[in-house]
């Protein structure tokens, strides 16, 4: 939360330089708070973004099917089994896990045919872990939390508004935009944390892949998003990517990363948009290994990582018309998964929040 602070002094910045006009805005000229890379904007226009999203999984499943923590630790054969000291099963199972990231966003249009992005984040994570004891059965050693953060990856490229910008009083009710961008590795994939091991010990290891907070290797991050207007409501359909070039310097890569959403919206007045989401998301798994990464633990796998997941959102987009925060938006997106299929044991994602505010100049 300390990174709260910047956020609020750079939303009150803005408003004091922003002049107290009566915009032309509506709340639905922009996708839900979750959907990124939706819009481009007019030649000479910047804007500026933070979103907050706050994630939560708990439990396991394998497949689609859920797995309590004493059949992970008796059934799963751990594939580090054989090097020292590694016990025939897995022995440490997350039992819940917390993300939370703050991205900070900055739009601006050199020209009409193209908006130039940059966004980074700041990412938290914390995942708590039952450890049982070495050797077999269900005796529990204890519990411990890991919590690694730090700066993430860093997003820059364009948006090409490839049929113009819509003109919302015009004829022109529908965009078709397309992201070229690429992420930079900015992020850490060499965080450590102190772990509980099933003899007692407590060594400080690296963390495993989903535990990291960069990809470590260059991506492509392509986009594509379709969206028009039919008076008071609104639509879109968007694909997003993200394509892992090479590997890293640790000897692996993500899964590539494939989103499909789709949503509506119905806008009751002017300052105020009401939407519902659907999202579709197939991620691989890890490709090659950290040698750094072992223990028995299915996050240490590569294999166990990715799966399929549609999730159903419903959000809330709203814009000041009027008064010294004229043109500010603010926005919220509330989201729990329907099906999962993952590429298990892994953990089961319970619910997902976003908050965002948006200024254009
Ligand atoms: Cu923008």
């Amino acid at each position: 939360m300390k990174y709260l602070a910047p956020a609020s002094a750079l939303v009150v910045a803005c408003t004091t330089i922003s002049p107290a006009i009566a915009h032309d805005v509506r709340a639905d000229d922009h996708a839900p708070i979750g959907v990124m890379a939706d819009h481009a904007h007019k030649k000479g226009e910047f804007m500026v973004s933070i979103r907050h999203m706050h994630m939560q999984m708990s439990g396991n499943q394998i497949g689609t099917d859920g797995i309590a923590p004493d059949e992970i630790a008796t059934t799963i054969p751990n594939r580090f089994f054989g090097a020292p000291g590694q016990p025939p099963t897995l022995r440490i199972v997350p039992t819940s896990m917390r993300t939370d990231m703050t991205m900070v966003g900055a739009m601006y249009a050199p020209a009409d045919w193209v908006t130039l992005v940059a966004m980074g984040s700041y990412i938290q994570k914390e995942m708590d872990h039952t450890t049982y004891m070495g050797g077999m059965g269900t005796n529990v050693r204890g519990e411990f939390q890991t919590s690694p953060e730090g700066i993430g990856d860093i997003t820059v490229g364009g948006i090409f508004p490839v049929l113009g910008v819509a003109d919302r009083k015009s004829e022109k009710q529908q965009e078709l935009n397309l992201r070229a961008a690429v992420s930079i590795p900015t992020g850490s994939n060499s965080k450590t944390a102190e772990i509980l091991t099933p003899m007692g010990a407590t060594p400080t290891i690296r963390t495993p892949y989903m535990m990291q907070i960069g990809s470590g290797t260059w991506d492509l991050r392509p986009a594509a998003t379709f969206k028009g207007w039919a008076g008071k409501v609104g639509y879109g359909l968007q694909y997003a990517g993200t394509i892992r070039i090479g590997t890293n310097d640790q000897g692996y890569s993500f899964g590539d990363i494939h989103e499909a959403t789709a949503w509506v919206s119905y806008s009751p007045a002017q300052w105020l948009s009401l939407s519902g989401r659907i999202k579709g998301r197939t991620m691989g798994r890890v490709d090659g290994i950290d040698p750094m990464i072992m223990g028995p633990v299915q996050t240490a796998n590569p294999d166990f990582q990715g799966g399929e997941r549609i999730d159903l959102i419903a959000g809330v987009n709203t814009v000041v018309t009027h008064g010294a925060l004229a043109g500010h938006r603010f926005a919220l997106e509330v989201g729990a998964p329907i099906y999962q299929d993952l590429n298990g044991p892994q953990m089961t994602g319970d619910w997902m929040l976003t908050v965002g505010w948006q200024k254009a100049f």
